[in-house]
Order: C-alpha cells, then structure tokens, then sequence
C-alpha cells in the first residue's frame, strides 16, 4: 500500500557525548533503554481501521510514534517502521452496510483521508505500509504454520489460537484472568463461544459468512482474525524480534498480548518487542475518543477550519503521551499562543545559547519522549535574552527536527 509523503528532518549537530533513549515498556512497567541493533531500530505501530479517520486520539497515538522516530533520527539510527491498515475487519462491513456502500470504498476513502492528514501533521511515514487485504496470503500462512506446530484448532471450521501454545502469554498486560476476559468481550474477542478450549483464546481464521468476503487459502476461504494480521505483517518485515512494538493504551490487552503469544510461539522468539510503548487515551467530555461511542474530533474538520497543524502538534505534545488526556478548545487555544510566541523568538537576531536549548529538548525528549518537558525548554528560551547570534536560526532547526513543527 502506498505511504504518504515524509517532511524533510533537518541534520542537527551532534550530542557532545552519545545519548540513549529510554521509553516506558508496558511488559515490564519501567523504563528501559533502547538501544537497535546494528544502528536499524526496528517499529511496528498498529494502524488505523479505516472506516471514521482521523479524529484526533489517532492522531496524538502516531504523534507519540513520530516523536520515537525523530528521536531516533536524531541519533544517527535508520529506522524500520512497520504500520498496517486493518482494511478488512466487522466494523468496515458493519459502516458499508450502514452506509449502503462497498466496503472496499469506505476502506480507500478513509485510508486515503489518513493519509492526506498525516502528512498535513508531518507526521514521519512507515517505511512499509501494509493493508490486510494485500498481505492476506502471508497471513494465512502464518496460521497454517501455527496449526502445524499444534497451537491452533478448529471451531466449527474457524480456526482458533491456543493461548497455552504460549509460555509468557499474560507477560505484556500482567492483567488478571477475569480482566482479561472482561477485556476480551470488550475489544472484539468472543470468550463465551461455545468449543473453545479456553476463553482467552483468539480467532486466527474465519470462514466465510453468507453476504461477507472471504479470501481463498489453505484453511478454506475467508478472512483473518485480527491480532495474527499484526503479528504476521511484523514477522515478514521485521524479523522476530522488534525493537518497540506501538499502539494506544487500548491495545495492550488482547491485541498486544496475542500478538506476541502467536509470534513467539511461530518463531520459538521471546520477546516479541523488547519495548511495548503504549500512548495514553484522548478523551472528550469525559469519555474515550472513539468511533463507537460517536464522540470525534476530526483532524481534517479542525484543518479545513483554519488551525494550523503546527498548532494541533503543540496542542497534543503539550502533555505526556503516557496519559489519559481530555481535548479541549482551551489546549488548542493555548497552543496556538505558543507557536506565535516561538515564532516571534526566532525572529530575533540573538537569544540565549542555542546549544543548551538543544540539549535541555534531547534531554526532555531521551527521557520517555517527555513532550511538556521539551516545550517549556523553548518557551524558556523564547522568554530569556542572550547574544548568541546563531540560535534563532538553530532553534528553528531543532523545533522542526525534533518537534516537527515548522517556524
Ligand atoms: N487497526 C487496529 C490496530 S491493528 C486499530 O486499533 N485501529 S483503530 O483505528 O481503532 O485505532 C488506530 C490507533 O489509534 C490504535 O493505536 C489505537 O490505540 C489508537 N486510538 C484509537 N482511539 C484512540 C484515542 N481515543 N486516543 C488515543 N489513541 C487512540
Ligand atoms: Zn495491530
């Protein structure tokens, strides 16, 4: 599937000394260092399904992607970054069916929609981007293999995971079982289905129902259940073990955790992700930014009423990606002051050091990507005096490569 175009990341000077990036892992609740291989860091981000892109809890959870990946940049890493489109799943039948139309088109237009507001919010591409549709054989692989290793059987002909196939199943979300099964029920799984050998066990493939698609495979024709869709589009790019494996907070449990049960047991690998790094909700009024509940904000409406995406950036990096976040107009409001502030900052002819604002936004930025932190650093700067001629223009550099705000 085709990406969106990249913005260009301006080459900043080096740190004094080498820098490491540490990230909140949610497997083990702590930070750890992340460190590629090689100098190739290795992402996967789960996308979007595209049937109601792209409100703005999408975009604060690729916003905090975007900024690991520019932290990456800035360290010299070349990065490998995997993301899919869910472009085949109920909800898109569910909205055509609603609609009137072809599931097909909801998926192109919405998909295409993500795009165009990804790239008005530089928000840096995946260098694969891949639909379930295009990757459905490998898919399909992927779960002939898991039957063959006996980690798969069959429920009336739809094929199931075996989450004791797993030996660190339950190791990303640590959640207790009556969690997980309330967590299951919740996010499209089916605990209560009759003929499973355990309640937590996941759909790997589905037959085909009468009036929905079905792909042909080895396993019949029908269509994939959804966490062997990341798992497989992972493996095939990536390798069996990522460096950090992203999503929204919503994620952890069961996509997150089935996951990474079915690749460890494809590939004998564990982890699956040495960093499971999982971005905070956005909430409106209260309740979870979501396509179900109806409650949206949609970028490209924002964007079509004048806002700048330099300022819905600032709006959303101006708290911690960890948190659970409200939008409110006042963010946007306040965020639209601070970019004109910034820009009037860097219209001077001197300010204080450049170099110590660069180093105060690396350190806020290596530190779990601590997005306030780097803000109130150039807010600091922007507010003090100083002669160095060369900042104005260094902090524009920095802003744009690190924030990915253009002054
Ligand atoms: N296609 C799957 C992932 S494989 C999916 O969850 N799609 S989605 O369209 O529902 O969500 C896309 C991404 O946005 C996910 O990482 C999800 O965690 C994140 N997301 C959804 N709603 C919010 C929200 N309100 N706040 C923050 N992130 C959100
Ligand atoms: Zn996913």
């Amino acid at each position: 599937m085709q990406s969106w175009p990249a913005a260009d990341v301006p080459q900043l000077p080096p740190p004094p000394v080498p820098m490491t990036l540490s990230v909140h892992d949610t497997a083990t609740n702590g930070l750890v260092p992340v460190e590629p291989a090689a100098g190739t860091a290795r992402l996967y981000v789960c996308g979007i399904t595209p049937y109601d892109a792209t409100h703005l809890g999408h975009a604060a959870t690729y916003l905090t992607f975007d900024s690991l990946v520019r932290v990456w940049k800035d360290q010299g890493h070349e990065v490998l970054y995997v993301q899919n489109v869910t472009d085949i799943d109920d909800p898109l039948l569910e909205r055509a069916a609603r609609d009137g139309v072809r599931w097909e088109d909801v998926a192109l237009r919405e998909t295409e929609l993500f795009r165009s507001d990804m790239t008005a919010l530089r928000i840096l591409p995946p260098t694969s981007y891949v639909g379930a549709v295009e990757a459905m054989d490998e898919i399909a692989q992927l779960v002939v293999r898991l039957q063959e290793l006996g980690a798969a059987y069959s429920v009336d002909g739809d094929v199931y995971f075996s989450v004791s196939a797993s030996e660190h199943f339950g190791a990303i979300g640590n959640l207790d079982v009556e969690t997980m099964l309330a967590l299951s029920a919740e996010r499209g799984g089916d605990p209560d289905r009759p003929g499973k050998k355990d309640p937590l066990d996941c759909l790997l493939w589905m037959q085909q129902r009468p009036g929905e698609p079905g792909w042909e495979s080895p396993l019949g024709t029908g269509r994939p259940g959804w966490h062997v869709e990341c798992t497989a589009i992972a493996l095939n790019r990536l390798g069996s073990t990522l460096d950090v494996q992203g999503g929204g907070s919503d994620l952890v449990f069961p996509h997150h955790e089935l996951s990474a049960a079915e690749a460890e047991v494809a590939t004998g690998v564990w982890p699956f992700a040495r960093a499971y790094v999982h971005s905070g909700m956005i909430g409106l009024d209260g309740e979870k930014m979501s396509k179900s509940l109806g409650n949206l904000v949609f970028v490209s409406a924002l964007l079509a009423a004048g806002t700048e995406p330099g300022a819905l950036r600032l709006a959303l990096l101006s708290s911690h990606y960890r948190g659970d976040r409200e939008w409110t107009a006042d963010a946007l409001t306040a965020a639209e002051a601070r970019l004109a502030a910034w820009r009037a900052g860097i219209r001077r002819s001197s300010g204080p050091a450049g170099p110590e604002l660069l180093g105060a936004v690396r350190n806020a930025l290596y530190a779990d990507l601590d997005s306030p932190a780097a803000l109130a650093a150039v807010d600091a700067w922007c507010a003090g005096d100083g002669d160095d001629n060369a900042s104005p223009a260094l902090v524009a550099q920095v802003v744009d490569a690190l924030l990915g705000v253009a002054l």
